[in-house]
């Protein structure tokens, strides 16, 4: 791992084209894409964006993000003994946006993140509630994904890509999400004591400026997954082109104990858009991780991503390769300081 803070020397440009194959990562599963609006009981435009978790007999459970023909979307879960096929999807909704009681959700609720809270033996479900003054963060506690105990609004607008540690830090609950002002869209960390008050708010992970990749907006995508070696965090990386966004996932390591610190950050990117159903749907271009599930070896990471905001796909990597990787080709990074 190199320290280094700033602007890549031409050392690292070097090492990296001398790396004559991009390492694999996460490898695509062959059955992709594994659900499709044709495999929905009922009418919807799309489905997309899915927050996963392994149900206490094995069972994967999928809440995905369905988008009805108003453009406004609601969640529905989907479960299957394999995690790849023979899905079992609600015959309705889930969850449907609550805008009368939850006025925040007047356009919908949108990318769910599921971590489960083992203190509380029950699921947090964070999500992107869309209203009026754009999309704001919101949780719910469920024991069941049937029953949903809203906490509403926990960060207002604009703010999104946000998701609770399984755990306490310290005294208090963590939550990264990514708010957006005139410093631009970063990835924050806030803390509370109770999951309705948030405060210490911290910039933990900076947009980069200019042609990289992963310039001037970044968010978390799935949960952080907790390691040995610290909290390993895949977040996405925006593009701005001529032709449109180009959605790309990233790879950051933070402090165990501290996980404001980031202990180290890929430069490239290691999971992009290529395969049809990734280049082509509503919105082209996008790969769009909202959750994963451990395999029975604790090392099998099960990413489950929005194709192209049309479909749902599984790519399969290892905790123990991202951590090598990021050995290999990581930058020490100095404290975020972009406000
Ligand atoms: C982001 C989110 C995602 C979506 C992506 C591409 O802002 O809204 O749900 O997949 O844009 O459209």
């Amino acid at each position: 791992m190199r320290k280094r803070n700033v602007t890549p020397a031409n050392g690292d440009l070097v090492r990296l084209m001398n790396n004559q194959h991009h390492d694999d990562l996460f490898r695509r599963h062959p059955r992709n894409p594994i659900l499709t609006p044709a495999d929905w009981p009922y009418a919807i435009n799309s489905v997309f964006n899915a927050a996963a978790t392994l149900l206490p007999d094995g069972t994967t459970l999928l809440l995905c993000r369905v988008e009805d023909r108003r453009g406004h979307s609601h969640l529905c879960a989907a479960t299957s003994d394999n995690g790849v096929d023979g899905w079992r999807i609600d015959p309705q909704p889930t969850m449907l946006p609550d805008p009368e009681n939850y006025p925040e959700e007047i356009w919908g609720i949108e990318d769910p993140r599921i971590t489960y809270v083992p203190e509380l033996e029950q699921y947090a479900v964070v999500y992107t509630a869309y209203s009026r003054g754009g999309p704001g963060v919101s949780l719910a506690m469920t024991k069941d994904f049937k029953t949903f105990q809203r906490y509403g609004a926990i960060m207002s607008p604009e703010d999104k890509d946000a998701a609770l540690f399984p755990h306490r830090i310290g005294e208090n609950w963590a939550l990264i999400h990514r708010p957006v002002g005139p410093i631009g869209a970063h990835i924050w960390i806030s803390y509370s004591p109770d999951l309705w008050h948030w405060g210490s708010h911290r910039m933990i992970l900076e947009a980069r400026r200019g042609a990289w990749w992963d310039a001037n907006k970044i968010g978390l995508s799935p949960p952080p997954i907790e390691t040995p070696r610290g909290w390993v965090i895949l977040y996405h990386g925006v593009r701005q082109t001529p032709a449109g966004c180009l959605y790309r996932l990233g790879l950051a390591l933070f402090d165990l104990q501290t996980p404001e610190r980031c202990l180290c950050r890929g430069d490239t990117w290691i999971f992009g858009p290529e395969e049809y159903y990734e280049r082509f749907g509503d919105v082209g271009n996008v790969i769009f991780p909202c959750g994963y599930t451990i395999g029975p070896d604790g090392d099998t990471v099960n990413l489950f991503y929005g194709g192209a905001d049309s479909c749902i796909a599984l790519a399969q990597g290892s905790i123990q390769e991202m951590l090598d990787w990021l050995d290999r080709q990581g930058s020490v990074m100095g404290p975020a300081d972009g406000w």
